[in-house]
């Protein structure tokens, strides 16, 4: 696939020497007895044979609509039976689904279709009184596929064929491109190889214990790598376990099927983490299947990661990870001060990772720095996004994660901050360049920053400080106007800002850049 970069040819050999990489491609992740339920979504009960031959006929109908071995396709669904078996077609046949979140509007999709010169959107109905139907009317691509009511577009149920043969995709070929949290003025896509994410969900599901007694529930959105791979319900249906999704991670949603379905693992981010250890002191749902509660995407707080065995009656595990690759866990078998207080190690003994000054210099041991990357797993380049590629990756092909971590001798890792210009709001990522250009936009605005802002639910919570042009200076945008801005433009509602401040002129660091530290330190 243009636009890719692939790993240099001596790490290749040396990946598939170690047994890292093998010829096993994200189609045959169904390895469950064929009458075990695979995937449990509201009505819908799925065996592993029913999953796959619900994959295999849609495969065939995607085939026969036209979708070709290696088109891009953009792949926008709520966490439904329709995602897994589209996901699960797309990747058999060898088009690429670009998985975008629900929460996604126009700015993103628009932006994705043309960057991927995808050949088909698929997405559902409506969400919250938005209709990705009409939304698909504007798109830029040939093909429009909704589960559920389709209007005049395809109906995911109708794209049922007879079972055909198309050649297996190369194992080497990118099989799923991710979204990138962003630091930039646009998304950027991460392109995964069926050999570096089927690596990831296999050892990850290793990592965690995962076997064919296993039954996770997904409460993140199922596009989200962390739900989708590390191992999530792909690294479960490896493992040969049950999938159970659903709609959110409200206490109201996932207790009552966490005591129907037994379930016993689970991925959440921190704030999903905090409502939960909240609610079961009260609620009479049976949460005693639960044996793993895994907590990453933001940082978890010590004394937080201590309650969960003593609230919700199970382990917790930290995770750090990212959609560009890398992941660190705590270990099933690690000592409680370790869980508690790092973010875990590398998943792969063939990670390597740096810890890095500012002049690009190793740190000493224990000292904080910059943590850069490579291995098995983790990508070489963004998806045709050279200009930017200069930047992320060192020449030696480190990404440049933009964390700030240390190391402990144990090897763990303990995240400190973030360089990079981003706020993190309780696990989803905010690029500040993205929304500040969209907020330059607004004929009120002469100039916009925008900082995270400490908050103890979510972490951070996003501010953006405006400086207003003369003519609005009498009568201000509110929050509420600058969101029905931001609403108009088609941009996802989790990348609004929830605070607005004023200011005359913003501070400047030495070179002349916006201080984002000292607008920061305005707010305390
Ligand atoms: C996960 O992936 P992304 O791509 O949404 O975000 C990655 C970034 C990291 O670079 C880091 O800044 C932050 O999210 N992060 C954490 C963290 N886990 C992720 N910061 C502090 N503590 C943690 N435990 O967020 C993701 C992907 C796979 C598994 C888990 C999370």
């Amino acid at each position: 696939m243009d636009g890719f970069t692939p790993w240099p040819a001596e790490l290749e050999e040396r990946y598939k020497a170690e047994g890292y990489w093998t010829d096993r491609v994200l189609g045959d992740v169904l390895r469950g007895d064929p009458g075990r339920t695979a995937l449990i979504a509201g009505d819908d009960r799925l065996t592993y044979v029913d999953l796959d031959r619900r994959a295999e006929r849609t495969a065939a109908g995607f085939l026969r609509l036209g979708v070709r071995r290696g088109d891009r396709v953009v792949v926008q669904l709520p966490n439904t039976a329709g995602f897994v078996v589209a996901f699960l077609a797309l990747v058999r046949i060898g088009a690429a689904p670009v998985l975008a979140l629900p929460a996604h509007r126009e700015s993103e999709i628009r932006y994705l279709c043309e960057l991927a010169e995808a050949s088909a959107y698929v997405c559902g109905e409506t969400d919250a009184g938005f209709d990705y139907r009409a939304m698909a009317r504007t798109l830029p691509v040939e093909h429009v596929v909704v589960d559920g009511d389709a209007q005049e577009f395809t109906a995911l149920a109708d794209l049922d064929a007879e079972p055909v043969e198309y050649p297996r995709p190369d194992p080497a070929d990118v099989g799923v491109l991710l979204l990138s949290g962003g630091t930039t003025g646009l998304p950027k896509l991460i392109p995964r190889t069926h050999r570096d994410y089927v690596y990831n969900l296999e050892a990850s599901a290793g990592l965690c214990g995962f076997t064919r007694d296993t039954v996770y529930l997904v409460v993140l959105p199922a596009a989200h790598n962390f739900a989708l791979a590390c191992p999530g319900l792909l690294g479960v249906f490896a493992a040969g376990g049950t999938v159970v999704l659903a709609p959110s991670g409200s206490p109201d949603d996932a207790f009552p099927l966490i005591e129907r379905e037994r379930v016993t693992a689970c991925a959440a981010v921190p704030p999903i983490a905090l409502l939960w250890l909240d609610a079961a002191t009260w609620s009479e749902d049976d949460l005693s299947s639960l044996e793993l509660l895994q907590v990453g995407g933001a940082k978890l707080a010590a004394e937080r990661a201590a309650e969960v065995p003593g609230v919700l009656g199970c382990r917790v595990q930290q995770v750090f990870g990212m959609a560009e690759g890398l992941l660190n866990f705590t270990r099933l078998d690690d000592p409680p001060d370790l869980v508690e207080r790092t973010q875990g190690r590398p998943l792969s003994p063939a990670d390597e990772i740096r810890i890095v000054d500012a002049g690009g210099r190793t740190v000493a041991p224990g000292e904080v720095g910059e943590l850069l990357t490579r291995g098995p797993y983790t990508l070489r380049g963004y998806y045709r996004a050279p200009a930017h590629n200069a930047r992320a990756f060192t020449p030696d092909g480190y990404y440049r994660t933009g964390d700030l971590v240390r190391e402990l001798p144990s090897g763990h890792l303990v995240v400190e901050g973030r360089e990079k210009d981003q706020i993190n709001r309780g696990g989803d990522k905010v690029s500040a360049e993205e929304l500040e250009d969209h907020l330059l936009a607004h004929p009120a605005i002469h100039d916009a920053a925008v900082v995270g802002v400490p908050d103890p639910m979510m972490g951070e919570r996003t501010c953006a400080f405006l400086i207003l042009r003369d003519a609005a200076k009498a009568a201000p945008p509110s929050l509420r106007d600058i969101k029905d801005f931001l609403r108009d433009r088609g941009l996802a509602a989790y990348k609004w800002p929830d605070r607005l401040e004023t200011a005359d002129a913003f501070p400047r660091t030495p070179v002349g850049k916006v201080s984002k530290k000292a607008l920061a330190a305005r707010l305390q």
